[in-house]
């Protein structure tokens, strides 16, 4: 649905509910064109906001209760402010766990309701919590005037993810989230925070989403293991080379030296971060002088890294991938985000998408006994008001 009809639906339904006008506030999922599980490891990503949105309209209450309604699950939740905690409602999670960063960093707010729709598919790869959550942390901030700046909510944003969600996520899906901009890539440094937009129109390719329509059960947990297996990594380089921080400072000398003797699967680990490093500062090169075949191909190798040595893929994602990778007019693609399900990121000729997506249904659907999903995504900008 459009947006705008998201929008309105929202808005109408707040007055007729709360007999109020609330305030309104959009937050983009986002797609990451490469750069994966590299953010938790102080390494670089390359993601940008899209043109699905999360919408939360707020309006301030008289009492000290929060009332939460989700258009989407046709939930609603109330709680006062002194009790907020986890809830059995994980919708209601992502807004309840940045309600409570707010009260821990001293903010004072009052009683409120949110009522929040959206496009952003669940479970796709898309970030649709971290638009759930930027959306609230920015709506708040204006309802209240907390005068809080983008940077803070973003990391609110990640601790509400780690502490109401239970997963130990990078920056990467609430900053793009947050600092997305039109027709542009950011290159984000994730030890630094220091950014940089890169321009993303490329003539006659789109973005294409290739949701496999899977979400596995390990995508929480495994998660959490492979941010611990890199951990564990950075211990063993650390003996012999105390100045390592992070796989970021890490070389694939090193790893070999130290790592690869002691532990086989920490090292395939690891050593595919140190080269998604690589491949992502590589394919930023290639964007800037315009050579999309080698960025292509550098998503290419991100998939193979992703599912052989990091091992988050799955068998929906890989065949999605293997099905295009010889094909003339898919110039790059690879699994998207956590893994263990969501969508493929394809740069796909803008013709023969139809084509594409055609062929690719009928062989998911007797392969995989599943049905495909696909999305062209257009590249939008960040959290803002929008009424
Ligand atoms: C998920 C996480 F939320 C991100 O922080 C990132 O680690 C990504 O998986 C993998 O690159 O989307």
């Amino acid at each position: 649905m459009a947006g705008q009809t998201l929008q309105a639906e929202l808005e109408s339904s707040f007055k007729n509910r709360y007999q109020k006008d609330p305030l309104i506030v959009r937050s983009p999922g986002r797609v990451n064109i490469i750069g994966e599980h590299t953010d938790y490891n102080d390494g670089f990503v390359l993601p940008a906001a899209i043109d699905k949105n999360i919408f939360v309209a707020v309006s301030k209450r008289e009492d000290d209760s929060i009332n939460l309604v989700s258009q989407e699950f046709n939930e609603e939740l109330e709680i006062r402010l002194k009790d907020i905690n986890r809830s059995e409602k994980q919708w209601a999670n992502y807004i309840l766990g940045v309600v409570d960063q707010l009260l821990k960093n001293k903010y004072t707010l009052s009683g409120f309701n949110l009522m929040i729709h959206g496009d952003v598919p669940i479970g796709a790869g898309l970030s649709s919590s971290a638009a759930v959550e930027c959306a609230t942390a920015f709506a708040l901030n204006e309802l209240f005037q907390l005068q809080i700046d983008k940077l803070d909510m973003v990391k609110m944003a990640q601790k509400a993810e780690h502490e109401y969600a239970g997963v130990k996520v990078g920056i990467m899906d609430m900053f793009a989230s947050m600092f997305g901009k039109e027709d542009s890539v950011i290159r984000l440094d994730c030890r630094s925070l220091e950014y940089k937009y890169e321009p993303f129109k490329l003539e006659g390719i789109k973005i294409v989403l290739l949701n496999t329509n899977v979400k596995h059960s390990l995508s929480t947990s495994q998660y959490n293991v492979r941010r611990q297996q890199c951990e564990q990594g950075v211990e063993l380089v650390k003996k012999k080379y105390p100045n390592v921080i992070n796989l970021r400072d890490a070389t694939l000398a090193m790893l070999d030296e130290t790592v690869a003797p002691v532990d086989p699967v920490i090292y395939k680990r690891c050593k595919y971060v140190v080269e998604e490093n690589q491949r992502l500062l590589d394919a930023c090169e290639a964007l800037e002088r315009g050579d999309i075949a080698t960025l292509g191909q550098k998503m290419y190798g991100s998939h193979k890294g992703l599912s052989v040595e990091y091992e988050v893929s799955c068998r929906e994602l890989d065949f999605l991938v293997d099905k295009v990778r010889n094909n003339p007019n898919v110039l790059g693609a690879r699994m998207m985000g956590g893994g263990f399900g969501g969508c493929t990121i394809n740069l796909v000729k803008e013709e023969a998408i139809g084509e594409l997506i055609k062929e690719l249904s009928v062989a998911y659907a007797d392969t995989m006994s599943r049905t495909l999903t696909h999305y062209i995504a257009v590249i939008n900008s960040g959290t803002s008001v929008v009424s």
